[in-house]
């Protein structure tokens, strides 16, 4: 109710340095706002700029600004980009009775699914994402709300809505690629892995633990679906500061991740291994299986949360297809079908992915 009846303030210029900021004051009060804190030339509806000053009261002087009275309900404001002056403008006007909202909010409020689709379509990154947005911007949603209304059976009707949910889940990545974290102990063969997943160098690989310090990323997609892979810094006990703050980083990695691949070392004793985290999206990935003569893993697996688990060899390659199937089976275990109603929500979509 608060969005539609105040008249609002919008930024259209990022936050940051920049020569000009440009406020967007709209709503029915928006000339009368203005008009009380303007001197200058008449405000009035005309297409050209108009020139004045905006009386910063908090801080009792004058800022020069450039207005373009599109309306009485539509005003551009003009005026120095430096944060403080926007700002001061902003208090004033939310003073005033004005209220502050994002630009996504503004310009996206009352979206339809349609719609929605539309605007995600041109960021899709693969055919297959694309497909499904143009699936949904054809009305895919509409048409499964409208068969679901019509079923008696509560048990199917549940199913279908339960599908439905599911596919949300999915519609958050249409844009937005899932987030892989390979993690685990130092030397393991994290980058090494990383690697052969990309197909090229993008990890320095080295026998000297505590190689990788910063958090790596690359973009990929695995069957139609965006997908970034992290590398990370190693679990082990360090007095380097450096290494301590890529292990943070990793710890950070680790929590936002939508599956994290443990990458764990065959040939090191399990006594010798940090403990692998007790989280849900988990999977164990048993690595370097070249050097030894047994797979050992079955032992592993019965004593951590994970049932899910792979043995590979990065260097040698054994495993990596599996891998990634299985990857991509934890992240979207029944990927939508052509026409399949996949609901689309607009928050998902945040300003740094389009
Ligand atoms: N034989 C063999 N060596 C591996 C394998 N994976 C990694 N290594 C080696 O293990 C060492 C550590 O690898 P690296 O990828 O840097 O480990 P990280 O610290 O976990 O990133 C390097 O000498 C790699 O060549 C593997 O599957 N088989
Ligand atoms: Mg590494």
């Amino acid at each position: 109710m608060i969005f539609n009846t105040f008249t609002k303030i919008i930024r259209l210029t990022p936050s940051g340095r920049g020569a000009v900021a440009s406020i967007l004051l709209h709503g029915s009060d928006a000339l009368d706002i203005l008009k009380r804190h303007w001197t200058g030339q008449e405000l009035r509806v005309i297409d050209q700029p108009l020139f004045g000053r905006f009386r910063l009261e908090m801080i009792g002087q004058n800022e020069e600004i450039v207005v373009h009275v599109s309306s009485r309900n539509e005003i551009e404001i003009h005026s120095h980009g430096g944060e403080m002056v926007v700002s001061a403008i902003e208090s004033t006007l939310i003073r005033d009775g004005a209220c502050s909202v994002s630009w996504q909010e503004f310009f996206c409020a009352g979206e339809t699914q349609r719609d929605l689709a539309l605007r995600l379509l041109p960021f899709a990154p693969t055919e297959y994402t694309a497909q499904i947005l143009l699936d949904q911007f054809n009305g895919a949603l509409n048409r499964e709300c409208a068969e679901i209304e019509k079923i008696e059976n509560e048990t199917v009707k549940r199913q279908r809505l339960n599908r439905l949910k599911e596919n949300a889940e999915t519609g958050k990545h249409l844009v937005n690629p899932f987030r892989v974290v390979l993690a685990g102990a130092s030397n393991a063969g994290k980058s090494s892995l990383f690697n052969a997943i990309l197909g090229f160098q993008r990890s320095i690989v080295n026998v000297i633990a505590g190689t990788t310090r910063d958090v790596v990323s690359y973009s990929t997609a695995l069957d139609g679906f965006p997908v970034t892979f992290y590398d990370t810094a190693g679990f082990r006990e360090t007095q380097i500061e450096l290494e301590q703050q890529g292990i943070e980083r990793s710890r950070q990695s680790i929590a936002n991740a939508d599956l994290l691949v443990w990458v764990v070392d065959l040939t090191v004793p399990e006594t010798e291994q940090p403990v692998v985290p007790n989280i849900e999206n988990l999977l164990l990935c048993f690595n370097k299986i070249d050097l030894t003569d047994s797979d050992n893993s079955g032992d592993w697996e019965k004593q951590t949360v994970s049932e899910k688990s792979i043995t590979v060899s990065a260097t040698t390659g054994q495993g990596l297809e599996t891998l990634l199937e299985h990857i991509i089976h934890c992240l979207v275990p029944n990927p939508p079908k052509p026409l399949e109603a996949v609901p689309l929500e607009a928050a998902a979509f945040n300003e740094t992915s389009l």
